[in-house]
């Protein structure tokens, strides 16, 4: 955005009364029409002005941008997000990272984008990317794992997800392997992409998508009955650049401990978060499904499902539904 745009957004919001075209013009040097142009096109930008002739103009509300600096002068971090690139429109945050990845960035780098144009979900299927509304954020780790140990970083950024929401008063529960739900809507959805040889993990991509200000109306109609945001649960708004700083924390709080200690340290408060144990699940994956009740997660993050004949089985990898109702 232009200076004399941010100059006069800046002298709007701080008045607390309607400023007139006329004294605008006349503190930044410029003429009315000028003014009114540069009004116009903050309107455009999602500020909120109301213009009431022989009045001026009143700031009603501002848009929720997210931008570098907004996202840099919020971090708490001690590593995660320092090295940071942020795009106002990419195809998909996790692609930009991979190629970061594989040019050596370093662990801990995080890139987040204000809308997506080929937002990604898992098996090719596609991630509803809004600009201006939700955060769609990936993270370079580069963690001592094997191949086979990866997808554990997807239940971490499950845990990070469901906690920062908490925090900020909306109880949210996760869904193996990569969902964070409110009732039976998904709020966030995580994507994990490894880059690995044989047995070596070169770097893994978490991938987040989290639905903050979304009204119902800007999901495509079919998606409706499935996705909710902060703002539909909670009735408030949340600034998106404030929220990926709490992200942010307990993403590197979560990953920390799993570092230190295993999947082990983690297990307990992902069981916790999640409310899938007890429940009746079908998962579908590899070409089968599989039918029982959930008994939680084993020690290496997969789900653990009982069969009607006492037999537990551990599955790695699938989608899941919750057959509704509990044993
Ligand atoms: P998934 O395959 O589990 O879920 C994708 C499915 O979720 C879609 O098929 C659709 O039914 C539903 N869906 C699509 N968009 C939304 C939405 N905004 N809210 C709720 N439900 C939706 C989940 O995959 C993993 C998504 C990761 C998204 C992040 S955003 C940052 C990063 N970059 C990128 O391209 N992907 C990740």
């Amino acid at each position: 955005m232009s200076e004399t745009r941010q100059r006069i957004a800046a002298a709007l919001s701080a008045a607390d009364r309607p400023v007139s075209g006329e004294a605008l013009a006349k503190d930044l040097g410029l003429s009315r029409a000028a003014v009114w142009k540069h009004i116009r096109a903050l309107k455009q930008a999602g500020y909120d002005i109301e213009s009431r002739h022989a009045h001026g103009y009143r700031l009603v509300s501002e848009p929720d941008l997210l931008g570098r600096e907004s996202i840099s002068a919020r971090l708490t971090t001690k590593w995660l997000g320092h090295s940071l690139v942020y795009a106002d429109v990419t195809g998909s945050t996790n692609t930009d990272a991979a190629v970061l990845g594989r040019e050596g960035a370093r662990h801990g780098t995080v890139v987040v984008a204000d809308r997506q144009t080929s937002g990604r979900g898992r098996l090719g299927r596609t991630w509803e990317s809004e600009q201006g509304i939700n955060l769609y954020m990936s993270a370079l780790l580069r963690p001592r794992l094997t191949p086979a140990e990866a997808p554990q970083l997807s239940l971490i950024a499950g845990v990070a997800v469901s906690s920062a929401l908490e925090q900020r008063g909306l109880a949210a529960r996760i869904k193996w392997p990569n969902d964070v739900v409110v009732g039976k809507r998904k709020v966030c959805g995580v994507l994990t992409e490894i880059d690995a040889e044989t047995d070596r993990v070169s770097f893994v991509v978490v991938g987040i998508g989290v639905n903050i200000n979304s009204r119902e109306s800007d999901f495509p109609e079919e998606l409706r009955p499935r996705a909710t945001s902060f703002l539909i649960e909670t009735g408030s708004r949340l600034s998106r650049a404030a929220f990926l700083s709490e992200l942010l924390a307990e993403l590197e709080r979560v990953y920390e401990a799993f570092e230190a200690e295993g999947f082990a340290a983690v297990r307990s408060e992902w069981e916790q978060r999640s409310d899938m144990a007890g429940r009746k699940v079908a998962i579908d994956g590899a070409g089968r499904r599989v039918e029982g009740v959930c008994r939680g997660i084993g020690h290496d993050g997969s789900l653990l499902v009982e069969d009607g004949q006492g037999r537990q089985e551990r599955v790695i990898a699938g989608d899941v539904t919750v057959l509704g109702g509990y044993e």
